[in-house]
Parts: structure tokens; sequence; C-alpha cells
């Protein structure tokens, strides 16, 4: 047998834009975010009459700034930053130690998971300023960036779909492989040639769990949310009372909703890690006794939930919503509190939603109470609630 050389391959020197995205995903992991994935500048041509037609189909009404003209704007990423040459997808698992509910005997409401410790904003910001920073030291030069999450115009998940960091569950959330759904979303838009990602070919086959699941029915299609009826809408959104027919759905949800999440297999069969920076400081941030947020003051409120999400319901928004949860899970014990509320409350979201549940409870201390109110509370919105409450009294 003759035995010919063969002549010695050179090991392939690996292509430099494959060997700096790799860099940059390796830097990502090391500042705190626990995924990152690559797409391009390209704009999302199909997301445009996606997005104006579910304007049109009063999908986001409420929300002022979801104009037809921001979600035209937010269609092309390079009306945010004109020289990106690709986007980083990035992504925090917000999964963090749950205390369980206190088994006290209080009624206590609930704050969705990604409120329960500090803002999501601010920490995905720092990481992503980290991670900027990190990858100017390793090119030794600077970098442009421009840094986004949830507030800017761009549509946070159609960026992750396309970069594969994860895809679209029927209940509208990005489901992550391995973390599920719960994970927040940022991009840095980054002035360098990255080797973009494919997206995942996965879906939820024949599931529905969620939509047929969901309180209020808000999951009116799959991938389609309709926000008026989403309690995450109505809780932190809403500025003014809650719709009639949605108050019985709310349950004890404070803050927010995680029903469609919660009963997502993919979600359940996530890991569990639970990050420090999304596990509650105290009680409060995840399982409030409703009678306390009915009574905080202004005072209380903000040093409880300094440097949170919930902020942004403001008192008087987490005190409503503390009176309808009252009137769903409370009983007889709370009808004195929601009776001090409806007296008392500085605020007339409080009083009005107050009078509804007192109208479910029913016996002669609340009807004497919305009697009152019907005649003297200084507010035609309250006085409306409580002569509503006593026509449909229990
Ligand atoms: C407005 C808004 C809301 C509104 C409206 C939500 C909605 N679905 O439209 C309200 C207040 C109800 C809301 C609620 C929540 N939100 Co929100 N919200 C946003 C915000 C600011 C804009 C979303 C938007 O543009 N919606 C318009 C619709 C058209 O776009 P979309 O929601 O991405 O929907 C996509 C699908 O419909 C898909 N699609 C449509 N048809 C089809 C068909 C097929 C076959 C497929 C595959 C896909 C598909 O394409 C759309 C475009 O990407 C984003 C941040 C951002 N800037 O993007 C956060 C954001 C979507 N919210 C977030 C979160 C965490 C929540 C809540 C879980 C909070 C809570 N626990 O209460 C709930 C979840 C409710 C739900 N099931 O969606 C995260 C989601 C993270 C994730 N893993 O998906 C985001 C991305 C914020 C962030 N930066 O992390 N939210
Ligand atoms: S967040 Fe709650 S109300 Fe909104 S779609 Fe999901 S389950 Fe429905
Ligand atoms: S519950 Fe089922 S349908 Fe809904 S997102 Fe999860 S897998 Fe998809």
């Amino acid at each position: 047998m003759e035995l010919t050389a063969r002549p010695l391959l050179p090991i392939p020197s690996p292509d430099p834009r494959c060997a700096l995205t790799g860099q940059v995903k390796l830097l990502a992991a090391e500042c705190g975010l626990s995924v990152a994935r690559v797409t391009t500048m390209d704009p999302f041509p199909a997301l445009e009459p996606l997005m104006l037609e579910h304007i049109a189909a009063g999908r986001v009404t409420g929300m002022d700034w979801f104009t037809p003209e921001r979600a035209v704007f937010s269609t092309a990423p390079r009306n945010l930053h004109p020289a990106a040459r690709s986007i980083l997808a990035v992504g925090i698992a917000y999964r963090g130690a749950d205390p369980g509910l206190p088994d006290d005997g209080q009624p206590r409401g609930r704050i969705s998971r990604y409120a329960w410790g500090v803002d999501y904003h601010k920490l995905l910001k720092q990481r992503m300023r980290t991670l900027h920073e990190r990858i100017e030291a390793h090119l030794g030069r600077p970098v442009e960036a421009r840094l986004l999450t949830d507030t800017a115009r761009i549509v946070d998940r159609a960026v992750s779909a396309r970069a594969g960091l994860g895809w679209y569950g029927k209940h509208s959330c990005l489901i992550v492989p391995g973390f599920g759904s719960w994970v927040l979303l940022g991009e840095l838009l980054l002035d360098l040639e990255l080797e973009p990602d494919q997206p995942l070919d996965r879906d939820c086959g024949s599931c529905t769990i969620c939509l047929n699941q969901c309180p209020t029915g808000a999951l009116v299609a799959p991938y389609t949310v309709d926000a008026p009826r989403c309690l995450s809408f109505q809780t932190i959104e809403q500025r003014g009372a809650i719709p009639h027919e949605i108050r019985p759905r709310l349950g004890a949800w404070v803050f927010g909703c995680d029903v469609c999440q919660e009963v997502c297999p993919y979600t359940g069969a996530a890991r569990k890690p639970a990050d420090p920076a999304f596990t509650p400081a105290r009680i409060e941030q995840a399982y409030p006794p409703l009678r306390w947020l009915l009574t905080m003051t202004e005072d209380e409120f903000r040093e409880v939930y300094r440097g949170t999400p919930v902020l942004r319901a403001k008192r008087r928004g987490l005190a409503r919503n503390a009176a309808v949860a009252l009137g769903n899970v409370g009983g007889e014990a709370d009808i004195p509190w929601l009776i001090a509320a409806l007296d008392g409350h500085d605020e007339l979201l409080p009083r009005g939603h107050a009078a509804w549940a007192l109208g479910r409870f029913g016996g002669a201390a609340a009807r004497a109470a919305l009697d009152r109110a019907r005649q003297r509370d200084p507010d035609p919105w309250v006085r409306e609630e409580a002569t509503l409450a006593l026509e449909t009294f229990s």
C-alpha cells in the first residue's frame, strides 16, 4: 500500500466579526445580562400594518402615547441611531426568590413578579452601560451606542424575536429558552459590525392554556392582547376608575398580573435562579396587606416602594386597586376598613371603589355608609358609585 502524504491544512483563523460577536456576548454575560443575541438594523416592515391595525381596533386605547406615528417610527431602528450597524438584544431573567404568601389571616394583594425588586429600567440601563464601557475597553476605542429598554420607540419583543433571543408565546410575551417569559428586554444599538443570529424556529403548538386562563379574556386571539381588558393595564396604567365589568375579575392583583405567564408550561419549567435584584426586600413588595394599602400615607408608600416599579401606580392607584381586591377576596372583617376608606380617604378613587366593594358585601353598616356617601361625598362620581352600589346591594 502506497502511503501518500496529505497536505496539512492551515487551522482557519476565526472570522474577526464572529470573534468580536462571541467576545461581546461573553462580556454581556459578565455584566449580568442573562441572554444576548444579535440582529441587524434592518426595519420591521411586517410590524407596521400589524400595529396600525392594533391601534385602529382599540387594543391600546388608554395609552395616549401609543399613536400611529409612534408605531410607524418604532418599526425602523435607524430612526433612533442612524450610525448603528448592529443591534445587541439583551435580557435579564427576573425570577426572584418567592417569600410566599404569609399565612396570617390577613387579606393580601399580589404584585407582579417583575416589580418585586429594583426597577428594571434602571437595572437594565446600568448593566448595558457597563457592557458598553467593557466593549470600548476591549476594543481600545470609543463605540457609539444607544441603550434602550421599554420606554424608547422600538418594539422590544420584535427585535428580540428576530435576534432569536426567544420566541413569541400566544400570550404575546417572548419565551426565552431556559427562562420562560420571566425575562425583561433591552437593546444596544451599536456602531459595530456583529454577526446576526437567526430567529428560533419554535412555537406553542396546539396549546391554548394562557388564552383560556386569562381572567378577563384580554387575550382576544393568539399573540393579541386587548390592553383595556388586561389587568396589567388596569392596575398600572389606568389613571381613572376601573371599569365595573373588570373589577370582579381583578382577584387580588394590585399591581400588574402574571396569570398568563404563571400558567405557561414553558415558564413553569424555567430555571429557578433567584436573582437578588428581583427578590422583595419586604413582604409588602410582593404580597402587601390590602388593609394597609387602603390606609397607607404618602410617606409610607414612598418608603416601601422606593426604587421599585410600583411607584408608577401612585398611592391613589394602589389604594384604588386594594379596595377592589378587598371586594373580591376580603371578608366581613374588612367591612369597617372599607367603610373608613369610603368615609375618609383623601383621594376619590379609593372612596369610589370602596363603595363598589361594600356593595358586594352587604349588611346594615355598609348600607348606612353607602347612604351617607350617596348624600354627602363632595365628589359627584363617588356619589354615583355609592348610588350604584346601593342599587346592586348584596
Ligand atoms: C404597551 C406595553 C404593554 C401594554 C400592552 C401589551 C401588548 N401586548 O400590547 C400592557 C400594559 C397591557 C402591558 C402588559 C404587560 N407587559 Co408590557 N409592554 C408594553 C410596551 C411598552 C410596548 C408593547 C407594544 O408595542 N405592543 C404592541 C404590540 C403590537 O406589540 P407586541 O406586544 O410586541 O406584540 C407582538 C406580538 O403581537 C407579535 N405577533 C403578532 N401577531 C403574530 C403572529 C405570529 C404567528 C407571531 C409568532 C407573533 C405575532 O408581534 C407583535 C410585535 O412584536 C413593551 C416595551 C416595548 N417598548 O416594546 C412592554 C413589554 C412588552 N411588556 C413587558 C411585560 C413584562 C409586561 C407584563 C408581563 C407586565 C405584568 N406582569 O403585568 C404584561 C404582560 C401582558 C401580555 N400578555 O402581554 C415586557 C415583556 C417581556 C417579554 N419577555 O415578553 C416588555 C417587552 C417590556 C420590557 N422591555 O421588557 N405591556
Ligand atoms: S397579564 Fe393577566 S389580564 Fe393581561 S393578558 Fe395576561 S392573564 Fe390576561
Ligand atoms: S400557555 Fe401555552 S399557548 Fe400560552 S404561551 Fe405558554 S405554551 Fe403558548
